[in-house]
């Protein structure tokens, strides 16, 4: 085929919501756009597991610890999905952990924000996974095959994720004074950068239209951040809590909640590495990635020891 008729082809794959798969041709910069999405999305969820691992030891009974450690091993498991998906648009591993510890991949703002006490465990369950699955929901139909074979997979654990924080938040919204007061204190804190998450609005996007139009994308920012509001606000509003904005109000006519300004200086700060947390969190990576330095070692030789042993027997 001429390269014409590459494109002719994966245009028309676009267009009939077939999916892309590793083997077939595609324009360039579309493979670029899905692997720094896939690879910055990997990143996420494993320095996301910084943040909760820091609560398993301090976990108020053993049913919370059992359950925050379920979620920290998925969260590492879902990194590994989106790791090995991205790989096959030709991307070693280790060239992907590279970019990340050059600062050349970035990864979700929101896990450079401290968390302070049990209440932020929940809000983070509550608020960071429940933010995550509006956008992942919309991700199940991206057109790279891969990606969207590992975010059905991730979607279902994640709708776990989310409960077990709003059953923290919860239950501390039916405790003790102080109790609930951590509870609200913890939703003044992550509540907007919870939102942020979705990424700059629509017109600040520099990628959006592109990616939607090669359906990478299936819905803009801005529409994803607006589901996740509707949805939440009601939940806060069940269990007692104040969603900490004075401008929020319901729009009659649209049936949507309107949000006061957000602190687009505040997010691009914590992107560009200046939030509390970026340097710990970029440092506790790199330290235990070359602790395991040993592990990976090991195994690569074992694998080769295996595939010298299978060849040779199979002559
Ligand atoms: N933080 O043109 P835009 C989880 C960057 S983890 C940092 O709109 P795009 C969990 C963006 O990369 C789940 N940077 O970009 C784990 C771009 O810069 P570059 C995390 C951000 O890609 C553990 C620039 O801003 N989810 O669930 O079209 C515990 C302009 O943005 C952020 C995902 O990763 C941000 N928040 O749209 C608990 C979802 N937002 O790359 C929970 C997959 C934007 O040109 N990713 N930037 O240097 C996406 O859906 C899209 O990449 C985004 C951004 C909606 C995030």
């Amino acid at each position: 085929m001429t390269e014409e008729e590459k494109l002719k082809r994966f245009n028309a794959l676009i267009e009939q919501d077939e999916k892309i798969e590793p083997k077939d041709w595609m324009p360039e910069a579309y493979r670029k756009t899905v692997l720094r999405q896939m690879t910055q999305h990997a990143h996420s969820e494993v320095i996301g597991m910084q943040p909760e691992g820091n609560w398993v030891l301090r976990a108020p009974t053993l049913r919370a610890k059992k359950i925050l450690l379920a979620k920290i091993q998925d969260e590492g498991g879902h990194g590994l999905y989106l790791y090995s998906a991205a790989e096959t648009l030709g991307m070693d591993r280790s060239e992907m952990i590279q970019q990340l510890h050059e600062g050349k991949a970035k990864y979700s703002h929101i896990f450079n924000y401290p968390t302070l006490n049990w209440a932020d465990i929940g809000a983070i369950g509550w608020l960071v996974d429940g933010a995550a699955i509006v956008n992942q929901v919309s991700l199940q139909r991206t057109s790279y095959g891969p990606y969207s074979r590992a975010m059905v997979r991730i979607c279902k654990e994640e709708s776990f994720h989310q409960r077990q924080g709003y059953e923290i938040m919860a239950t501390m919204m039916n405790g003790t004074a102080a109790q609930k007061e951590m509870a609200q204190d913890a939703m003044n804190r992550w509540w907007w950068p919870s939102l942020m998450m979705f990424g700059p609005s629509d017109k600040d996007s520099w990628h959006t239209q592109e990616s939607m139009q090669w359906k990478i994308k299936r819905a803009s920012n801005d529409d994803l951040r607006q589901k996740f509001i509707d949805k939440t606000v009601d939940q806060a509003y069940v269990i007692g809590l104040t969603v900490p904005d004075k401008d929020l109000k319901f729009n009659e006519t649209s049936k949507h909640w309107e949000i006061g300004a957000i602190n687009w200086d505040e997010f691009w700060n914590v992107v560009k590495g200046n939030g509390l947390c970026n340097h710990k969190r970029m440092a506790h990576h790199i330290k235990y990635h070359n602790e395991g330095q040993w592990v990976r070692q090991a195994v690569l030789a074992y694998s080769e020891k295996i595939n010298a042993m299978q060849s040779a027997t199979s002559l």
